[in-house]
């Protein structure tokens, strides 16, 4: 009786972006929270959780974590997609959070428990040209950051991806209706390898470098580009080419050592099967919040494992301290863990979502809390009313739309 669930809701906020939250109350007044932020199409996750998902969890027994997932998979009929997955994943993060405080147990516990001390995290280091990057991958090092991706603006092209206005690190989602920005593939192969060079020359290979291709190049431009970099020893390039036909990863792979990382836009195991089981990855990048929660991201990370291939969840600003808490949990129990991206959350979103998780040297740690560790101040987060932000578009010279 005590673990009924008695009400589940979902808060809207805007502490300086949006983030959709799911908070679930039981009768025995444990109450546990999840993300459910899908960037730039928020409503629609938190419609489908308030219209479709919430409804049928009154009542039920919030311990039962794999029937309530397996009831929302399979009985929406209509599967995966990141709308759905999103919401799935923020109930069963709630219930995770739920499970582990009623346990006394901080998650990773539940999990299975500690395989290791810290969590690796990379940072996002950026600037307009080689120069300011070279002296933002610097500010990094400084801050004690062992692993740090680097994203470069390239002559000629408007707003590259990756490029911060002025800030630490890149937000896209900018503006009501999407921006338009620029690619042009031969200017970025000019200039990116250059920027690695730079990068190796002036600090060395002790720290981890890694780039993010955002799904620009073909398969045999990002071939080339791995080719290019293989001198730099890069940690991973990220998303060189979009990834629904799975096969296309065969001709990448067979030209280049880079190691290859992808799946931030995943939303279930069957996105990155093939990729796993021809061992065309390195590091599957599929996150708690939007490839359907712990109970989820675990069989993929079990599925990679039998290869060798290693996690790197993604870690936007756009996924909630909710998200970065548990997946700290995930990240400290996960056997084959790689990674985990940090971009850093600003102030008032750290208020809005007061969590126990702390940087050091490098690492971020998860904190012995039960639960995973972050709560909303609801209160606060009224103060924050949406605020639509969509993400951007990419357009070539001639226009031509191309992937953002
Ligand atoms: C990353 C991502 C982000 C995404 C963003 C979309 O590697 O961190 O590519 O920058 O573009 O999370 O919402
Ligand atoms: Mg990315």
């Amino acid at each position: 009786k005590e673990r009924r669930i008695t009400d589940a809701r979902v808060v809207v906020t805007s502490p300086g972006r949006n983030f959709v939250t799911v908070i679930i109350e039981t009768e025995g007044g444990v109450t546990g929270i999840g993300d459910a932020t899908l960037n730039g199409r928020e409503l629609a996750v938190a419609s489908y959780l308030v219209e479709h998902v919430i409804p049928a969890l009154i009542g039920r027994d919030a311990a039962q974590i794999e029937d309530i997932w397996q009831y929302l998979y399979r009985g929406a009929y209509w599967r995966r997609g990141p709308v759905t997955m999103s919401a799935i994943a923020a109930i069963d993060v709630a219930l995770w959070d739920i499970k582990a405080k009623m346990a006394g147990m901080p998650l990773y516990q539940l999990l299975g428990g500690r395989s290791r001390e810290g969590v690796l995290v990379y940072g996002h280091a950026n600037g307009g040209d080689i120069e300011e990057t070279v002296d933002a991958v610097g500010r990094y090092i400084d801050m004690g950051y062992k692993a740090i991706r680097a994203q470069s603006g390239v002559p000629g092209i408007k707003d590259a991806y990756g490029v911060g206005r002025g800030t630490m690190y890149y937000e896209p989602a900018d503006n009501s209706l999407p921006s338009v920005t620029g690619w042009d593939t031969r200017k970025a192969l000019n200039y990116v390898p250059r920027l690695f060079d730079k990068l190796r020359l002036t600090y060395g290979f002790d720290h981890h470098l890694l780039h993010d291709g955002h799904h620009r190049y073909t398969p045999q431009e990002a071939a080339n580009l791995g080719k290019m970099l293989e001198p730099y020893q890069l940690f991973w390039l990220e998303d060189a080419t979009p990834a629904e036909n799975q096969e296309v990863f065969r001709l990448i792979r067979q030209h280049t050592v880079t190691p290859l990382a992808v799946g931030e836009v995943f939303n279930t195991i069957w996105d990155c099967k093939d990729l796993i089981e021809e061992q065309l990855i390195d590091y599957i990048r599929a996150t708690l919040v939007h490839a359907g929660g712990i109970t989820h991201l675990r069989r993929i990370a079990d599925l990679a494992s039998l290869y060798q291939i290693r996690t790197g969840c993604h870690g936007a600003t756009d996924l909630s301290p909710a998200s970065m808490g548990a997946a700290l949990h995930f990240d400290t129990w996960v056997p084959n863990f790689g990674i985990q991206e940090y971009m850093r959350h600003s102030d008032a979103t750290d208020e809005v979502f007061p969590h126990d998780y702390h940087f050091a040297d490098g690492y971020l740690h998860c904190g012995e809390t039960p639960g995973h560790g972050v709560t909303i101040d609801e209160a606060l987060a009224k103060k924050y009313p949406y605020d639509p932000k969509q993400l951007p578009v990419a357009r070539l010279a001639d226009g031509t739309m191309w992937n953002w």
